[in-house]
């Protein structure tokens, strides 16, 4: 007799989807769940660098841009929450547990923005990295997460021209644009390479997630994928990357690259980055603030659900 596991197993190792409805272990819900719950988290928070410089674009057209960018990513966080709220998660909980510390958010949102070049890195090198670490995860074996990247890897291909394209602008300007690439450059380029995780012998999920098919490649894979991909984008650009050991080593084929700050990142992810206060505390503003609307929508359900009974 076939069991709800044996399905499980058969359908993950067949490489085909599980589904809302389908029985899955309890381990497989909550590590779904707290994936996309991180993920959806840093969609969220990670409007607040870039939403930061919305006022001061400097024309019109940059502005555009910039606010259509910052409101995709709100679309990416509610896609995202709904996916986990096919897993029975509940969006006021999994924003609860944002706002109060409990669940975590990706680490390169807690550095500060300085200029404007720095939204054109960050579609540079924050969506060039979240796109080869989310590009696989359109395989996922979860199916409305994997279904959900589809949509949102598209946009952050966008995102990473835009920011690309800025930055060429930047680069055809005066000495202090130039200037202004390069800082941006090196203040992100590390923390970007932390957005991949901790190393494969420090990463506690990593194993069970591709075990089953939540995730499909390890951290340091990832990582070796992005630096690969964005040394030869940096100089057509024309900036250096700030790292004295990275160098092209024929016998891997890839690009070798100096050691990470795993300090620094531990204490990010602990909550003491430069802006981890700011940003939680902005977001639980706004979350105070929206109160209204929320019981507003609610009165407004409940209102048409007793219409409908009566009628
Ligand atoms: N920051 O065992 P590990 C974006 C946590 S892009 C903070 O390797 P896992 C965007 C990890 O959660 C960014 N925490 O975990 C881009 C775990 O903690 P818990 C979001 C991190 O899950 C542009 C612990 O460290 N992308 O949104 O196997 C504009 C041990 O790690 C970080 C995604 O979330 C970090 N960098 O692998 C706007 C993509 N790295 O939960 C927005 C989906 C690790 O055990 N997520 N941790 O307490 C993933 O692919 C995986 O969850 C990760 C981590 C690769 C991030």
């Amino acid at each position: 007799m076939t069991t709800v596991e044996d399905h499980f197993d058969a359908t993950i190792g067949g490489n085909r989807r599980i589904e809302p409805r389908d029985w899955m272990p309890d381990g497989y819900r909550a590590t779904v769940i707290r994936q996309i719950a991180q993920h959806a988290h840093s969609e969220i928070i990670g409007m607040q660098p870039e939403g930061n410089w919305i006022t001061r674009a400097p024309s019109l057209r940059r502005k555009a841009i910039l606010l259509a960018k910052v409101q995709d990513e709100a679309g990416h966080g509610l896609y995202l929450y709904s996916a986990a709220e096919t897993l029975g998660a509940d969006r006021a909980d999994l924003t609860e547990m944002l706002i109060s510390g409990r669940q975590k958010y990706s680490s390169i949102f807690n550095y500060p923005t300085l200029s404007y070049a720095d939204v054109g890195v960050i579609g540079w090198l924050v969506d060039g990295a979240a796109i080869c670490n989310q590009v696989p995860l359109c395989r996922s074996s979860y199916g409305p997460y994997a279904r959900a990247m589809i949509r949102i890897c598209k946009e952050e291909s966008f995102h990473q021209r835009q920011g690309y394209e800025l930055l060429l602008t930047m680069m055809r300007g005066s000495d202090a644009q130039r200037q202004m690439v390069q800082d941006a450059t090196n203040r992100f380029w590390w923390p970007s390479l932390m957005m991949f995780g901790p190393p494969d012998d420090a990463s506690p999920n990593t194993a069970r997630s591709m075990a089953w098919g939540v995730k499909r490649h390890t951290n340091d894979e990832l990582r070796q994928r992005f630096v690969d991909m964005t040394v030869p984008q940096a100089a057509k650009l024309g900036v250096t990357l700030p790292d004295p050991e990275l160098k092209w080593n024929a016998g891997r084929g890839h690009y070798d690259f100096g050691s990470i700050d795993w300090e620094e990142f531990a204490a990010v992810v602990a909550g003491n980055g430069p802006c981890n206060a700011q940003r939680v505390a902005v977001r639980r503003r706004a979350h105070a603030e929206g109160a209204w609307v929320r019981e507003a929508a609610s009165a407004y359900a409940a209102r048409q659900a007793q219409r409908k009974r009566a009628a």
